[in-house]
């Protein structure tokens, strides 16, 4: 019973070394953990920010497909990056800004490529219309003619002010 009583006066100091050991080793882990997730959500906004650029907060895409006659027209890639497809500068404010790495800047309604997909990245939330993105683009003349625009399938008699919403359809259809 003595044995006993000695083995256990020496297992217990052990026991509580194991277990201050393992407090430890789970609290250092934590700590290697929530610092490497803080770097890198801090690298990722420096490498969406740049030069005293805002944290692009809303990102979604509508689809904008046309028509001019029965034809289809095709919207370019490009617009609101290069400077030739970037008619209206009212909203840069809100898009991203030129970086010192060489990125150019972008207006906050652009396009990459000729797919009919708007992109809207945004530092503020907000709405966008169609009616800004056409002023961006400058590309599409209406003048004198008539433009029938349907959302998603459903007529729209204010193409203009359409809301630019992810996954969007949009059609417009421009005859003389
Ligand atoms: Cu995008």
């Amino acid at each position: 019973m003595k044995e006993n009583n000695n083995r256990n006066d020496v297992n217990r100091p052990a026991n509580k070394n194991i277990k201050t050991i393992a407090v430890i080793v789970v609290v250092a882990i934590t700590i290697t953990l929530v610092i490497s997730l803080s770097m890198r959500s801090t690298t990722m906004i420096g490498a969406q920010m740049g030069g005293g650029n805002k944290p692009i907060i809303m990102h979604f895409h509508p689809i904008l497909t046309i028509t001019v006659d029965g034809k289809p027209m095709t919207v370019p890639g490009q617009i609101g990056i290069d400077p030739a497809l970037w008619k209206d500068h009212s909203l840069d404010q809100y898009g991203m800004q030129a970086m010192s790495d060489g990125m150019s800047s972008m207006a906050p309604l652009h396009t990459h490529d000729d797919s009919g997909t708007i992109h809207v990245e945004s530092n503020t939330i907000r709405n966008y219309t169609l009616g800004q993105f056409l002023d961006n683009w400058g590309g599409l003349n209406v003048t004198g003619k008539t433009v029938k625009a349907t959302m998603d399938g459903a007529p729209v008699s204010d193409y203009k002010n359409i809301i630019l919403r992810d996954g969007e359809q949009i059609h417009l259809d421009v005859t003389k």
